[in-house]
C-alpha cells in the first residue's frame, strides 16, 4: 500500500484547520499512520525543501515554515499520493480549484497551508526525515473492504 507525507503548514495550524484538513483524508477513505505537531529546526527545513535551494524564495520558505508549529502526517491507501496532491490544488492557491484545500483556504503561494509528497521517491525521503519508524502504527481499519 502506498504512503504519503502530508504536512499542515504553519498557516493552517494557526488558522484552526487541522481538523477540517484531517477530516478531508480521513472521509476520502486513507488510512492514518502517524502523526504530530511539532516545530521544524532550520536544518531540517534546508534539508526538507532543499530542491528548492537556488530559487529566490528559498530564504522566505524556510523562514516560513519555521516560523510556527506544523501537524506532520503520513497517510496510506491506493494511489494515496497522488490523490492527496490532487485534494490539495495547485501550488498558487490562486489556480487551485474550488474544493480542493489550498482552493478553499488558501490565497498566496507564500502561504498555501498544506505540503504533500509529489512522487514515491519524495515520500520516502519525507516520511525519513520526519519520522522514526517506530512512530508508525500498522493496523486494519475494518471498513477497508468498503473503501
Ligand atoms: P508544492 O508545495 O505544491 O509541491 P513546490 O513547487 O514544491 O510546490 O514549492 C514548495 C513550496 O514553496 C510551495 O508549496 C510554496 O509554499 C512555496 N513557493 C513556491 N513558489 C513560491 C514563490 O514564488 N514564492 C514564495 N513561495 C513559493
Amino acid at each position: 500500500m502506498e504512503r504519503t507525507f502530508l504536512m499542515v503548514k504553519p498557516d493552517g495550524v494557526q488558522r484552526g484547520l487541522i481538523g477540517e484538513i484531517t477530516a478531508r483524508f480521513e472521509k476520502k477513505g486513507f488510512k492514518l499512520a502517524g502523526a504530530k505537531l511539532m516545530n521544524i529546526s532550520e536544518d531540517l527545513a534546508k534539508e526538507h525543501y532543499g530542491e528548492h535551494k537556488d530559487r529566490p524564495f528559498f530564504g522566505e520558505l524556510v523562514e516560513f515554515i519555521t516560523s510556527g508549529p506544523v501537524f506532520a502526517m503520513v497517510w496510506e491507501g491506493k494511489d494515496v499520493i497522488a490523490t492527496a496532491r490532487f485534494m490539495m490544488g495547485k501550488t498558487n492557491p490562486a489556480e487551485a480549484a474550488p474544493g480542493t484545500i489550498r482552493g478553499d483556504y488558501a490565497v498566496q503561494v507564500s502561504n498555501n497551508i498544506i505540503h504533500g509528497s509529489d512522487s514515491p521517491e519524495s515520500a520516502v525521503r519525507e516520511i525519513g526525515l520526519f519520522f522514526k519508524e517506530e512512530e508508525l502504527v500498522a493496523y486494519e481499519k475494518s471498513v477497508a473492504a468498503w473503501i
